[in-house]
Parts: C-alpha cells; sequence; structure tokens
C-alpha cells in the first residue's frame, strides 16, 4: 500500500501551520489516517537538529554546513517517520520539505542548485511529494506576521532581498512543474485560503483512496 505525502511550503507566516491542521482535519473527517508532521524536524534527533538550525549563535554557520544539516535531519525523518507512514497508506501532512531546501539554502543562500539535487536523490531516492501546496505571500506581510510572535529565529534575522530569493525561488519551482505544485494566494483572510483548500479536497480524497 502506498499512501500520498503532500508538503506544504512558503516563506514565513504564510500558515503553513495553521492550514496544515485544517487539511488534516478535513481528510480525517472523512475517514484517512493522517500524519501531521514537519521539517526541520519530526523526529526527536532531527528535532535537535532544527534547534541547530534555528537558534542564533555567535559562530557563523558555514552555508554548506547548514546545507548538510537539513539533509542529515530529512534522512532520519523520512526513515523513522515519513516512509514508515506513506507505507501504511497514510497521507503524510508535511510543514516543508525539500522544496525548502531548493528556497533557503539554493535562492536565499546561493548555493549550488545541482549540489542540492544530488543530495535530493542521496538521501531520497526517488521519493518526492504527490503535491506541493505553495503559500505565497509578500515579503513584508510574512516578516510582519513573524515578528508579531516575537522572538526571530536564525533565518528570521536574515535581510529583505534574502526573502525575496526565496519567495522567487518557490514561485520558479512552481511554475516549472504544474502537474505538482498549487500556489494558494496566502495573503488573503484565512477564511479565503481555506475555501481554496476546500476547492482541492475532493481530488485530494480520491487520491488518497487510490
Ligand atoms: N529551512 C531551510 O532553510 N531549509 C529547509 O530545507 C527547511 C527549512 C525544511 C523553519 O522554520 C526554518 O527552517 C525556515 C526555513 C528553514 N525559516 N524560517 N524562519 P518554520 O517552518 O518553523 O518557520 P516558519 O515558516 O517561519 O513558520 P511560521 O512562521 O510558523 O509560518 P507558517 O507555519 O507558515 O504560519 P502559521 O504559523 O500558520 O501562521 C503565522 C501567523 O499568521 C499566525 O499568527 C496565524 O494565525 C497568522 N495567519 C495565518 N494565515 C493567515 C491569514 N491568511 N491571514 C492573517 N493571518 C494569518
Amino acid at each position: 500500500m502506498t499512501g500520498l505525502f503532500i508538503t506544504l511550503e512558503g516563506p514565513e507566516g504564510a500558515g503553513k501551520s495553521t492550514n496544515r491542521e485544517y487539511l488534516a482535519e478535513r481528510l480525517r473527517a472523512a475517514g484517512i489516517e493522517v500524519l501531521l508532521t514537519r521539517e526541520p524536524g519530526g523526529t526527536p534527533l532531527a528535532e535537535r537538529i532544527r534547534e541547530v538550525l534555528l537558534t542564533p549563535a555567535d559562530e557563523v554557520m558555514h552555508p554548506d554546513a547548514e546545507l548538510l544539516l537539513v539533509f542529515a535531519a530529512r534522512a532520519q525523518h523520512l526513515a523513522e517517520v515519513i516512509r514508515p507512514a506513506l507505507a501504511r497508506g497514510a497521507v503524510v501532512l508535511c510543514d516543508r520539505f525539500t522544496d525548502s531546501t531548493y528556497a533557503y539554502q539554493g535562492g536565499g543562500r546561493g548555493l549550488s542548485l545541482e549540489r542540492i539535487a544530488t543530495l535530493e536523490t542521496f538521501v531520497q531516492g526517488d521519493l518526492r511529494p504527490d503535491l506541493t501546496l505553495i503559500f505565497d505571500l509578500p515579503v513584508e506581510i510574512g516578516l510582519a506576521r513573524a515578528s508579531a510572535r516575537g522572538r526571530l529565529d536564525r533565518f528570521e534575522l536574515e535581510g529583505r532581498a534574502f526573502f525575496e530569493n526565496v519567495r522567487n525561488a518557490f514561485l520558479k519551482r512552481a511554475e516549472a512543474d504544474p502537474s505538482r505544485y498549487v500556489r494558494i494566494d496566502a495573503g488573503q483572510p484565512l477564511a479565503k485560503v481555506q475555501q481554496s483548500l476546500d476547492t482541492l479536497l475532493p481530488n485530494l480524497l480520491e487520491l488518497a483512496r487510490g
């Protein structure tokens, strides 16, 4: 049995966590097993790597170290959580995955996309998400939502140009493969965003039921 692997992507404050819960509720109400998880993280070890990645520190993290930590956490997460859930037929709803690596380490840090693709294949084999929802919104709105939460993490301390590059990288990936990506306008009021998700639901249920 093979489940369904759905990832939610987009910049900070785009509403990925909020809408992940909303989608999970809808799918569970239809009797589908749903596993909610996130990256970096999703297992105790991967959550420890997340702490290292997100905590601001005096020592500047080299971009290659950042890239390898992201994939180290992903290898653990895939082995312990994602692959077993897919193997038992669950729908996996994952808050960020490798599109974030292309956007943050590729678009934001300027690392080579070829190098990211090599690590992607090394860590994931041929596993890719079945569907990726890109929650897109202007950088200033996302940053305002993130700052309203209080203390900023290591990524949120970056400047505006970094986040413009991240956003553009997400949009470019979505445009390049419309069969896998759906762009959601996350700058709308939450009720409208959730109406957009509702329109996807019949399709998702059909896919989840195989
Ligand atoms: N990262 C990386 O560099 N490379 C990788 O490969 C991976 C990750 C996997 C993880 O942070 C960091 O790791 C991330 C990239 C890096 N960078 N940062 N920062 P994260 O995913 O935990 O952090 P985040 O994206 O910043 O999470 P977030 O701010 O919680 O965003 P969100 O989940 O998209 O939003 P939310 O929590 O659902 O909503 C945020 C607030 O906005 C909240 O108060 C909501 O009530 C509100 N909200 C949500 N939607 C709306 C609408 N439509 N209108 C008004 N208000 C709304």
